[in-house]
């Protein structure tokens, strides 16, 4: 199963695992590549699909990761309030510099380095939910719990 995955969906399987969790990726034929496709291909809302979105402090250059709900739009200065700096959206360069995925693909752990992370609370309404794993075709289903244990996260209003 997990030997047909692709590596970088392999990559964040094995993130998973390390972290102790039983959670498996799948790679579907559809793409996955935006929250809008990923709800088609999955069949489920697109509020319930998690957006791993990354930022960076505009003065320090420090990246850090808000992982969103699907429907809703991050509000920038109320993420420079939980920062402490204007914050601004990371280019693709920065994005795979700091996660070693590329835009579309981008999973809330597994990263090159560890990031900082903001979760969320609107994603707490679901039971379950649905996250990139490495690649446009990649997602894995978990619950609003395990997101925030594996990835630290502080659970706030991001809107
Ligand atoms: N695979 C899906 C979720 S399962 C996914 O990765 N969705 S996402 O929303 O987290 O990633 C796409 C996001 O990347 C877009 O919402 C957008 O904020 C961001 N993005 C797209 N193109 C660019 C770009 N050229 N530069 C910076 N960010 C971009």
């Amino acid at each position: 199963m997990s030997q047909k995955l692709s590596a970088s969906a392999k990559r964040v399987q094995q993130a998973l695992a390390e972290l102790g969790l039983d959670l498996q990726v799948v790679e579907l034929p559809a793409s996955t590549r935006t929250a809008q496709e990923a709800a088609a291909a999955i069949g489920c809302q697109v509020g319930q699909i998690v957006k791993s979105l990354v930022f960076r402090g505009k003065h320090t250059e420090r990246p850090f990761l808000v992982v969103a709900s699907g429907s809703n739009r991050v509000n920038e200065k109320r993420l420079a309030m939980y920062l402490g700096e204007p914050v601004e959206k990371a280019d693709a360069e920065f994005v795979r510099a700091h996660t070693g995925y590329a835009i579309g693909g981008v999973p809330p752990v597994g990263h090159d380095c560890e990031l900082l992370t903001f979760v969320d609370e609107d994603l707490f309404q679901y039971e379950e939910i649905w996250a990139a794993a490495g690649t446009p075709h990649a997602v894995f289903r978990l619950t609003p719990a395990d997101l925030e244990q594996m990835t630290a996260g502080q659970i706030v209003d991001i809107t």
